[in-house]
């Protein structure tokens, strides 16, 4: 446990319930803290709630309720769907928090002590759903062109962030990193707004009350994003814990959608140099998922809950669906038809026949006791490759071909049984060639079983179990654990109902 890493998602509204949106970012990071676990990193995986602000305020009013009341609610429906997708965060932060309220008050001082935050008049256009002002320019039919709704005139006596005085160091930054910003298509949009010139942005309110106070104007708030962005750093230990606040900052990767990435990788580089802290290591950035061409939101009809999903594919399905089947950067269209042929191709046939025919064989011919995996066995150079290409995507955040690679191993696998077929050999009494062929196959279980534990869980989990193995995929070690031979030799195997139940689509 010793390379510190650390993972964010973006922190959710509260006022928009789960939907499969927010599960895609969270998944990603899950998979990605999962495999960092593997390899012994003393992983923090912080997700959580965005509980602040007008957008917040208004729907808590529309349900007659207080903004906290109806902040508990949603925050709970989150933990709910992060529980039922085995999101395996270490922590789960929500801004309306004491810890959050008093670290971001250290921090708002720090920067108005240094004199990057200073009092002014704004009028602007406001889109609530963004939470943003907005350029004439920026609008499209005059409209917010996110959220394609109108966006309100405000005037405010407030605080300015000084966003201006940062426009050399931020491009400083990128050029020493340019890995900072990924993929590069973001990287580019992100240098592309840093040189048009960056306006000092209004970082508190006095409309709304519904907010953090600032500790030198307590009639003011902060601004929500001001406020929210700062969460990565509350949840490490800033303010309060200072040698634990070095250990995992700066964070490795923030992973959030393409429509937050200027706030992710131009205001808050900003603020955090503002108050002397190092910018993220990483900022990752992923397209939408569409449903017929559109992003979801909460008004569209086409929303979908995690929990409908997982009642038809299991966690497991739904986690693979998202990251193995469509690259993660680019837009990625979500439809249940694709989501149930792949499902059935690669979790039922491939990797699920796998499985099923390997124990079954192996019950019936071997007694039920796992044969040696063969010190050469014909599957050794195809483990290699999918461990070596596995780990190489997996770096780049590049899911589908990480587990690509991995799938391929299972397809070898498969085909190994078709041109061994040890059911001919069972047949002919050569009992010594059926256990070296289902030896190495049981052996390539286990190694799948290893590396596709951070995606598929639960089924590799009780994979591990019918193989007789002790523990779990995700206590072992990478390296070492990948290694061929290591079992199961000895050990009891169990057959069992299909680890991945075909869907039928009539
Ligand atoms: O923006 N496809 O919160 P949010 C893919 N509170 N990802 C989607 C998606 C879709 N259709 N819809 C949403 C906020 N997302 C702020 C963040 S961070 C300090 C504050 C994902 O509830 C995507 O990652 O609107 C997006 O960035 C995130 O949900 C925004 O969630």
């Amino acid at each position: 446990m010793d390379t510190p890493f650390y993972v964010t998602t973006p922190i959710y509204y509260v006022n928009d319930a789960p939907h499969i949106g927010h599960a895609y970012p969270t998944v990603a990071a899950d998979v990605l803290a999962r495999w960092r676990r593997l390899w012994g990193d003393d992983v923090q995986f912080l997700t959580g709630t965005d509980e602040h602000g007008l957008k917040v305020q208004r729907a808590a009013e529309e349900q007659g309720v207080t903004p906290l009341e109806w902040a508990d609610r949603t925050s709970e429906r989150y933990r709910e769907t992060w529980r039922l997708l085995e999101i395996t965060n270490t922590d789960f932060i929500r801004t309306t928090e004491p810890r959050h309220h008093a670290a971001v008050q250290q921090f708002m001082q720090r920067v108005y002590d240094n004199g990057y935050i200073e009092r002014g008049t704004y009028e602007g256009l406001y889109c609530v759903s963004c939470e943003a002002y907005y350029t004439e320019g920026e609008l499209v039919d005059g409209m917010c062109a996110i959220h394609k709704t109108p966006v309100e005139r405000v005037t405010e006596e407030n605080y300015f962030f000084k966003l201006s005085a940062f426009e050399d160091r931020l491009l400083e930054h990128y050029a020493a990193h340019p890995e900072a910003v990924q993929p590069e298509s973001r990287r580019n949009e992100v240098l592309g707004f840093i040189k048009q010139g960056l306006r000092d942005f209004s970082m508190s309110r006095t409309s709304i009350t519904w907010g953090v106070p600032l500790p030198w104007d307590p009639d003011h708030v902060a601004y929500v994003w001001f406020d929210a962005l700062f969460n990565y750093c509350t949840a490490v230990g800033y303010g309060d814990d200072r040698a634990r606040f070095d250990r995992y900052w700066p964070v490795d990767y923030h992973i959030v959608g393409k429509d937050i990435v200027r706030f992710h990788a131009v205001y808050w580089p900003a603020m955090l140099m503002a108050a002397g802290e190092a910018p993220p290591k990483c900022v990752f950035a992923h397209g939408f998922l569409l449903v017929g061409g559109e992003k979801m939101s909460k008004t569209g009809l086409n929303q979908i809950a995690p929990a409908d999903l997982v009642e038809t594919f299991g966690s497991d399905g739904l986690r693979y669906h998202f990251l193995a089947d469509q690259r993660f950067g680019p837009d990625g269209d979500f439809s249940f038809e694709a989501m149930v042929a792949r499902y059935n191709a690669d979790l039922a046939n491939n990797f699920g026949n796998l499985a099923s025919r390997v124990l079954n064989m192996a019950v019936t011919y071997c007694d039920g006791v796992a044969p040696h995996a063969r010190a050469e066995g014909p599957l050794v150079p195809a483990i290699e490759r999918a461990f070596e290409e596995n780990a190489r995507h997996l770096e780049r955040l590049d899911y589908a071909g990480a587990y690509g690679a991995v799938w391929e191993l299972i397809g070898a696998a498969n085909s190994f049984i078709e041109d061994s077929e040890p059911w001919k050999l069972h047949k002919a009494g050569d009992a010594g060639a059926v256990a070296g062929v289902l030896g190495d196959c049981l052996e390539a279980l286990r190694i799948v079983a290893l590396l596709a534990s951070p995606i598929i869980p639960d089924a590799c989990r009780e994979l591990w179990r019918r193989l007789g193995l002790d523990g779990a995929p995700e206590d072992q070690s990478l390296p070492a654990a990948a290694a061929w031979g290591l079992g199961p030799s000895g050990t009891n195997l169990e057959k069992g109902d299909p680890l991945f139940p075909r869907i039928d689509t009539d």
